[in-house]
């Protein structure tokens, strides 16, 4: 029998939303200067209100000198012109709260830009005020004299975290790129700084906030090294000392104190987190830091062992083990899942783990929407993947991507001459590469996909004459109104698909992942194929073949009811209603 939690989730706002997510700079450009900006945000918000999304998360839209898009924020208290103004800011909000709609904020507060003013005084002398906001080190001395980084750890964006300063020869730490100087969370005025720029924003009518890269901000300040595996390796994954380091809970209850005083929403990026422990030490209510947590369990998947620009094979029961783990360790013990399949860092999900074959496209885009949108969690929707926006197509060429990521391992796979290895990475960039996801929205088939008058600060992809959201409001089939009833039944079911129990079926079926929502004696099964070919699925013995099932959502026009051996077609997906 599916197992009933005796004790049910608390109820929350924040439990019942839809967050939509956007990529400012490709939004909607309204200018003409082919970047997405804030009044562009405005221009469609009927378009993710339509959707049914009730919250807006903005990624980094401060002053920047835009290194990492925006992740390199140089002033955290006013807007980049690139993007619009405070007051551009202040009328969105105005907007969103006119429809009942919120706005999270992306908190960057790991790190900041090199060109933020603490870190420009804090280069000019060791005596700078602000010289102790960042992490600083002696260098340490090689075998032949020679000087040599602080330790062995590998920035996130390849090369060492340490970077030498010639004026003090001290290094600096950055997890990220040169340009991201680590903000050193262990002086109690970074910690003041950090919660008057969470009041700013939450005191201008923000909503909440996303946190970037927050189980990051607590180090081990013996910053030892990593053991070496490889005598040819210079730098290796440090995380196990600087990922949910030991003074992480407290910095987060610091913040976590202030956000519940306003009511805030919260979602903390910690993509490093496996063990739902750790996360419910985050999560948990009783904690009081942040209310839900993005783990990457699900879409590292398909990533290699060294990172995302390897490859890696999976099977449907892995991602099923996955799945069940986050939902009934969170439902179970107080916690909350970020339910997510894409974000600006991840390829198309349509494309990893649907198809994007023209004839499967809009059938596995709708399966995927199924799939994560009747789960236990908050759904977080990034922009064009309710479109069913595809990868970029392989004939780009290196030229057109715009990450620095993809350009700093390309540039040292160049230099080393590893062909090899160069010819895996190109693969894997088009399935996983960021800049899948930043291309620009496409809105209609005009020039540009109707984003901007000129041409884009990073190419549009080809297919938006087909693939858009002027044709897909006027196709009842589209993906975009499928997303729609997705969350229109999260609303009109809110018991059962927001507060309800999760229990998987069939766990070793490698193409049908079935599912059981139950709330009290209400009960929904919701059956998804992921195999491109039709398959006929026997119903688990438990189920009392003959009940009376409605179906309530499936993204073929007709569907089978419930009987004792269904037969499948390409990525189907339906929901029956059991009670
Ligand atoms: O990403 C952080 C990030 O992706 C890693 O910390 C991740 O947890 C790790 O690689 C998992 O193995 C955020 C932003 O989303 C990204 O766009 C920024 O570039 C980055 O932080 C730096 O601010
Ligand atoms: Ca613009």
């Amino acid at each position: 029998m599916p197992s009933f939690a005796a004790k049910e989730p608390t109820r929350s706002w924040w439990k019942e939303s839809n967050v939509y997510q956007i990529y400012p700079s490709s939004f909607k450009d309204t200018n003409g200067d082919g970047i997405g900006d804030i009044q562009g945000i405005i221009s469609e918000l009927d378009h993710i209100k339509g959707l049914g999304a009730d919250i807006i998360w903005i990624c980094p839209c401060y002053r920047s000198p835009q290194v990492d898009m925006g992740y390199d924020i140089s002033d955290y208290r006013d807007i980049d012109p690139r993007y619009g103004t405070l007051a551009d800011i202040d009328e969105l909000i105005e907007k969103l709260h006119e429809r009942g709609m919120k706005l999270l904020m992306d908190l960057v507060v790991n790190h900041t830009s090199d060109q933020h003013m603490w870190f420009q005084s804090a280069l000019t002398s060791k005596d700078s005020p602000y010289r102790d906001y960042y992490v600083w080190k002696k260098p340490k001395t090689g075998p032949n004299g020679e000087r040599l980084p602080p330790n062995n750890w590998m920035s996130e964006f390849s090369g060492s975290v340490w970077e030498y300063d010639a004026a003090s020869d001290e290094y600096y730490l950055h997890l990220f790129a040169v340009e991201q100087p680590d903000l050193n969370w262990e002086n109690p005025k970074v910690v003041e700084e950090v919660h008057s720029i969470v009041r700013y924003w939450l005191d201008k009518g923000v909503d909440g906030f996303r946190l970037d890269a927050i189980n990051y901000i607590s180090k081990d300040t013996t910053y030892p090294d990593v053991a070496a595996t490889d005598s040819d390796q210079l730098y290796y994954d440090g995380k196990q000392f600087y990922s949910n380091g030991p003074r992480m809970h407290e910095f987060l209850q610091g913040i976590g104190k202030i956000l519940k005083s306003y009511n805030a929403f919260s979602v903390g990026e910690m993509g490093a987190f496996k063990d739902p422990k750790d996360v419910l030490d985050v999560v948990a209510e009783s904690r009081v830091e942040l209310n839900m947590v993005f783990q990457f369990e699900i879409v590292d998947i398909d990533c290699g062992t060294s990172g995302r620009y390897f490859p890696q094979n999976w099977n449907l029961p892995q991602l099923k083990q996955i799945v069940t783990k986050w939902q009934t360790s969170m439902y179970e013990n107080d916690g909350w899942n970020a339910l997510f399949l894409e974000n600006h860092d991840q390829g198309r999900s349509v494309s990893r783990f649907g198809s994007d074959l023209p004839e499967f496209r809009s059938i596995s885009a709708k399966m995927l929407a199924t799939f994560l949108g009747l789960q236990s969690g908050t759904v977080f929707v990034y922009q064009g993947q309710e479109l069913g926006m595809a990868n970029i197509p392989t004939t780009w060429d290196i030229s057109q991507f715009r990450d620095l990521w993809v350009f700093n391992v390309y540039n040292e796979l160049v230099k080393a001459q590893d062909l090899t290895t160069l010819k895996v990475f190109k693969t894997e960039l088009h399935k996983k590469g960021r800049d899948n996801s930043r291309t620009p929205v496409q809105w209609n088939s005009s020039d540009y996909a109707g984003f901007s008058a000129v041409q884009p600060w990073i190419s549009v992809i080809d297919d938006y004459t087909t693939v858009n959201a002027a044709a897909q409001y006027e196709d009842p089939k589209s993906v975009y109104n499928y997303w729609s009833s997705v969350f229109k039944l999260r609303k009109s079911h809110k018991d059962l698909f927001v507060y309800g129990a999760f229990s998987l079926i069939d766990p070793t079926n490698e193409e049908i992942f079935a599912y059981e929502r139950t709330y009290r004696e209400q009960r929904a099964l919701v059956v998804l194929s992921f195999s491109a070919k039709s398959v006929s699925w026997s119903l688990p013995k438990h189920y009392d073949i003959g009940e009376k099932s409605d179906v309530l959502l499936a993204n073929y026009d007709d569907c089978s009811p419930l009987v004792s051996k269904i037969e499948i077609r390409p990525f189907e997906a339906i929901v029956y209603k059991l009670d």
